[in-house]
């Protein structure tokens, strides 16, 4: 028989205070105690007697209108859901700190940039782009990379991405775009993929689109964590300093973790075993005391230097190579602390692109103007009033007050009689001020009004090739691969031809290996290219591959075990592990754990089908001779080696694991020539940690997958 009152409280203990008797619903007695504290209270503040049954005319008669407590609760559950972002739904946040490192005064006079040392707070948002609100989080797509610097002298928000370019060069594109993008508006789907054919229909007639293409098509797209990304401010930005004068500037995040992706197979994977990947590994690593952190680069620039370059710098499709101008480190920010609230904190954070602070100031590029109006019309939808600031997430924390007034939620209480300027009533009220107040960079403007493009943005071919040539083989390959994976995703041909129409523009052979890849025969006519690619050299520092300094430092490393697993060994590997800055994870046939060689109880963190080997950066196979044998007779442990193996990871592994190996098809992998296979008697733990600290063994990538 189920209980009568199942959901009725568990008695309190007779210490409390204010104990009070309730009858359930059956009749039977039972206790429930709060101090004032803790008392449940209506949104009136009226004390709560019974949050379990609804007011009824007997017991088992008609729940009344009179209710209030009912109607108020339900009323406000009604009401819970706001419109999720449009673009950016997905994403997750932490509160932490901006620490100047320079005193930029030369430059700029924006507050927080003066003081080497000085601290201001900060709430920073990733996201993905296209994905609703509950899409998973390995999509590929950009991710969005948000920072709100909570200044002395205002907000500053630096609404970026974690690619320097985009898609567009003008706002009025961007509908489109999106539209593109997202689910097909018939049937609502596909979901949080660009695979499909409106989009990569739009972007074959979109041609300056094709340099953030090869961006997007690279592993940037699928990044390991939000803790291994860098961030763009995308536009070209003015500094002015105090006297006024302008510098030109890009702005960049880059993690300390260094910037790292998962491949393709594993990122499809991670989805099915942890949709909530990179929030989870946020949140963990925040709570753990593994604070992110990510220094703040300005590549900064004068108007002759922007006249020298063979590109517009007010053209957002463009990078300014680190080669051509260097990055300068400014500061630094740390993520030290999780949100108390999502709702409150992450979902109510309104970023506006124009919040600016003074000492920073826009350019004309034309998509950022657009941008300037749209964040802050999109948060009057979204959080439903203009006084969207008097949230206490988007709240500055420097004194704010002028005479702006009333509307729909507003929390502050404006005492006084004058509520207008000028004014002569009211000796206390806000003025403006001409020495600190925010003051626009005088550039002169002029031309005429017209729907056009600057001919200086219509080269769209060089420095997609110049991206594509910049990267390693691998990555490379990995560029080739998405082509043919999301072209693949398109229905109709023309489509697919389209596109190669416009690959060939950037290289013959990129295009002619994505052709292989699609089965496309014949030749390939190239769509016209008023500007055809030039040669530019390549940029190293755009390859992730290139510039990843050896470490396994915020990584993750997975042990499966069973019964009978070797004490020392395991204890050896977990101090090992946690030497290197990683953390290891026990991963076991219960969740319960194992009992050891020795007959010690190891806790396991995951049992094997929740603990697949894609969650982890590499995998250690520690089983007994027994569990060996036992483990090859599960899906889930032979799949943990197969894709431990496929996803050109570091392995080390016990004689006792060689089932796993078999059962695989793994029988030839061959530990003397396969630099990531570490066969524990030959080989030490030691060397496990070297070769994992390397990262992928791309050598191996030949043998699980055709390369085109
Ligand atoms: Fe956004 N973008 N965007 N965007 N964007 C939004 O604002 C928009 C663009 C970016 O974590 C929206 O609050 C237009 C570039 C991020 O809350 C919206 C254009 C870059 C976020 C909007 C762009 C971005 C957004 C949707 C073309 C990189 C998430 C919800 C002119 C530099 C911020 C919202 C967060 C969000 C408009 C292009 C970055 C609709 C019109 C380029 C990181 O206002």
């Amino acid at each position: 028989m189920p209980p009568k009152n199942p959901t009725a409280p568990p008695p309190a203990p007779d210490t409390t205070v204010g104990l009070e008797t309730l009858t359930g619903p059956g009749g039977e007695l039972h206790q429930q105690s709060a101090d004032q504290a803790h008392q449940l209270t209506t949104n009136q503040g009226v004390p709560i007697s019974d949050n379990q049954n609804s007011l009824k005319a007997g017991a088992r008669g008609p729940v009344l209108l009179q209710d209030f407590i009912l109607r108020e609760k339900i009323m406000h559950f009604d009401h819970e859901r706001i419109p999720e972002r449009v673009v950016h739904a997905r994403g997750s946040a932490a509160h932490g700190f901006f620490e100047c490192l320079e005193d930029l005064s030369d430059i700029t006079a924006a507050d927080f940039l003066q003081r080497p040392g000085e601290r201001v707070p900060v709430f920073t948002r990733f996201s993905t782009v296209a994905g609703n609100k509950g899409s998973m989080d390995l999509a590929r797509d950009v991710r969005g990379f948000a920072v709100k610097f909570y200044t002395q002298q205002g907000n500053f928000d630096l609404v970026g991405n974690n690619i320097p370019v985009f898609f567009i060069q003008d706002a009025i594109k961007f509908p489109d775009l999106i539209h593109a993008a997202k689910q097909d508006p018939d049937r609502e789907f596909p979901q949080a993929q660009t695979a499909h054919d409106t989009f990569w229909d739009y972007i074959s007639l979109t041609p300056e689109s094709m340099h953030m293409v090869m961006w997007i098509m690279s592993d940037r797209t699928i990044p390991r964590s939000y803790r291994m990304m860098e961030g763009f401010g995308v536009h070209t930005f003015r500094l002015v300093n105090a006297a006024g004068a302008s510098t030109f500037v890009k702005f960049h995040w880059r993690p300390k973790l260094n910037a790292q992706s998962v491949v393709w197979d594993e990122a499809v994977k991670i989805n099915g075993a942890d949709p909530d990947f990179h929030r989870r590994d946020l949140w963990e690593a925040i709570d753990t005391g593994d604070f992110p952190e990510w220094q703040f680069c300005l590549q900064t620039f004068s108007q002759e230097e922007a006249d020298a370059l063979p590109f517009d710098v007010l053209d957002p499709t463009k990078v300014i190579p680190e080669e051509v101008i260097p990055l300068r480190v400014v500061g630094r920010m740390v993520l030290d602390r999780n949100p108390d609230n999502f709702f409150a904190e992450t979902e109510q954070v309104a970023y506006c692109a124009s919040h600016v602070v003074p000492g920073i100031d826009f350019t004309n590029d034309p998509l950022l103007q657009g941008r300037l109006f749209s964040y802050q019309d999109t948060q009057l939808k979204r959080l439903g009033s203009p006084n969207f600031h008097q949230i206490p997430i988007n709240q500055p924390k420097c004194p704010f007050h002028n005479l702006q007034r009333d509307g729909h939620m507003r929390m502050d209480v404006p005492k006084g009689q004058v509520n207008y300027e000028p004014s002569s009533l009211g000796p206390d009220v806000a003025r403006e001020s001409q020495a600190s107040g925010y003051r626009t960079f005088p550039n002169l403007e002029t031309g005429e009004q017209l729907r056009v493009r600057p001919e200086a943005f219509g080269d769209h071919y060089t420095q997609a090739r110049m991206f594509f040539f910049s990267q390693t083989k691998p990555e490379q390959d990995h560029i080739v691969a998405a082509l043919i994976f999301e072209l693949s995703k398109c229905d109709v041909a023309r489509v697919r031809e389209a596109m190669l129409a416009r690959l060939i523009n950037i290289d013959q052979t990129l295009a002619l290996r994505v052709a292989a890849g699609l089965g496309v025969r014949g030749e390939i006519t190239p769509a016209a290219a008023p500007i055809p690619a030039a040669e530019m050299d390549p940029s190293p520092a755009l390859s992730l591959l290139a510039k990843a300094p050896p470490g396994l430092v915020g990584r993750k490393v997975g042990c499966l075990v069973t019964d009978g697993v070797d004490d020392a060994l395991v204890a050896e590997l977990k101090a090992a592990v946690e030497a290197a800055g990683a953390k290891l994870a026990i991963i076991a046939p219960t969740i319960s754990g194992v009992t050891t060689a020795a007959g010690a109880l190891l806790a396991a963190d995951f049992r094997i089908d929740g603990g697949p080997s894609v969650l982890f950066d590499a995998v250690a196979l520690l089983p007994s001779d027994e569990g060996g044998a036992a483990l090859a007779l599960e899906a889930t442990a032979v799949n943990f080696v197969r894709d431990a193996f496929g996803h050109l990871k570091v392995i080390a592994y016990v004689p006792a694991a060689a089932p796993l190996f078999v059962k695989g098809g793994l029988s030839d992998a061959n530990p003397d020539a396969d630099a990531g296979l570490i066969n524990l008697p030959k080989a030490t733990v030691a060397d496990f940690i070297t070769a994992a600290s390397g990262g992928r063994i791309w050598d191996r990538e030949p043998l699980v997958r055709k390369v085109f």
